[in-house]
Parts: structure tokens; C-alpha cells; sequence
């Protein structure tokens, strides 16, 4: 059977969080590595009746395990959500490059918000981490204009007063603690915040 998009999305945020948590160092984040660390008082929580051989059986089952994983990953604040997106961090800081090679590589993208919601489910992490992080926007080919790494005309910004500032000479946007933005050149060592 087809992995649903729903579960590849939770297996891909579960993954890209792993190393994070096996590392346990960040005191209060994650305050759960018995989860993963093969803890001694492992508890059984049955699966849903079974229904053998049957295709809506199985989704019934990977249904039910998605919502446990997201209302573990809820319960320890390792994801935001919102606009049906999910967004994730390890912890980690990385250049604008590594930041997008890095979100690939969990089957994600970089964060870009496209709404107020979604630039404060990212602020969360900017803020738990008092660290910049880049977002999914660049400066298109008209120095100071920015678009979307598809190309697209972001239809949200939450620009700082006074920026973009760069005029050509800063390429990426990087989010302040208070969650506006800054166009900034790409070598700085900023917050790993992807999208899934
Ligand atoms: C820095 C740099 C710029 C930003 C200004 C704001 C001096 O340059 O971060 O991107 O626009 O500060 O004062
Ligand atoms: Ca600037």
C-alpha cells in the first residue's frame, strides 16, 4: 500500500527531528528521551480493531498512529502548524545553502510564510531559540525586489520598517526575534526552521 501523504509528512518531520533528540540537549525541549531511548515502562496502546485484508482497514490503522505521533510531537512543542503546514527545527543553525539542503533532505522546504499565522507558527522557534533564521524568499533578478523560491510575488511580507535595505547587495531574509524581516546577505549561521 502507498505510504498516505499525511504519514509520509509526520515519518519525514519524525526524522528530521531524530538526531535532535537521541543528542538530548536542549534542556525543556524535548523532556521525552525515554520515548526514543528504549525506556524500561514502554506503554501498550492498542491499535484499533483490525479489519484483515482490508485496504480502508489499514488506512484506519496509519490514521490513528499519525494522530498519536502528532499528538506527541504537540505535547513536546517540536512542531507549529498552521495553513496546513508543518513546521519543524533541529536545533541546529546553518547557512541560507545548508538551511535549504538541510530542509530537503527531511522531505521538506525551507520555511516561507505566506500569511500572519504562518510567520508566528516560525517566530515561535526564532524566539525558543533567540535565533534568526532564514526564510524562503530571495531577491529576484531586479536588485531589491523579493519573490518566493518558485519565482512567485510573496502575497504576504512582514518586512521591518526601513527594509529591504540592501539594494542588491543582500540576497536572503532573515527573521528578527520579533518576527519582521531583514533582507541579509546568505553566510549567516541562522536557525535551521523547515516546512513540511
Ligand atoms: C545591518 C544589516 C542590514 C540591516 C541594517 C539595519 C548595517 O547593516 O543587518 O541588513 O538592514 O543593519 O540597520
Ligand atoms: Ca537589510
Amino acid at each position: 500500500m502507498m505510504l498516505s501523504p499525511q504519514l509520509h509528512k509526520i515519518l519525514a518531520v519524525a526524522f528530521f527531528l531524530l538526531p535532535f533528540c537521541a543528542q538530548g540537549t536542549f534542556a525543556g525541549f524535548l523532556p521525552f528521551k525515554h520515548f526514543f531511548g528504549g525506556g524500561t515502562n514502554k506503554q501498550q496502546i492498542p491499535d484499533p480493531v483490525p479489519v484483515a485484508g482490508n485496504e480502508n482497514g489499514d488506512t484506519v490503522q496509519l490514521e490513528h498512529r499519525i494522530s498519536r505521533l502528532e499528538g506527541v510531537l504537540r505535547l513536546n512543542k517540536m512542531i507549529t502548524e498552521s495553513g496546513g503546514k508543518i513546521f519543524a527545527t533541529n536545533g541546529k543553525k546553518a547557512n541560507f545553502d545548508t538551511t535549504l539542503e538541510k530542509c530537503k533532505e527531511a522531505g521538506g522546504s525551507i520555511a516561507t510564510p505566506r500569511s500572519p499565522g504562518e510567520n508566528d507558527a516560525i517566530l515561535y522557534f526564532v524566539k525558543y531559540f533567540n535565533t534568526y533564521a532564514y526564510l524562503g524568499i530571495k531577491q529576484s533578478l531586479i536588485p531589491g525586489k523579493f519573490q518566493l523560491l518558485n519565482g512567485a510575488q510573496p502575497s504576504y511580507t512582514n518586512w521591518y520598517s526601513n527594509e529591504p535595505s540592501g539594494k542588491g547587495e543582500e540576497e536572503c531574509v532573515e527573521m528578527y526575534t520579533d518576527g519582521t524581516w531583514n533582507d541579509k546577505k546568505c553566510n549567516k549561521n541562522h536557525l535551521i526552521v523547515c516546512q513540511f
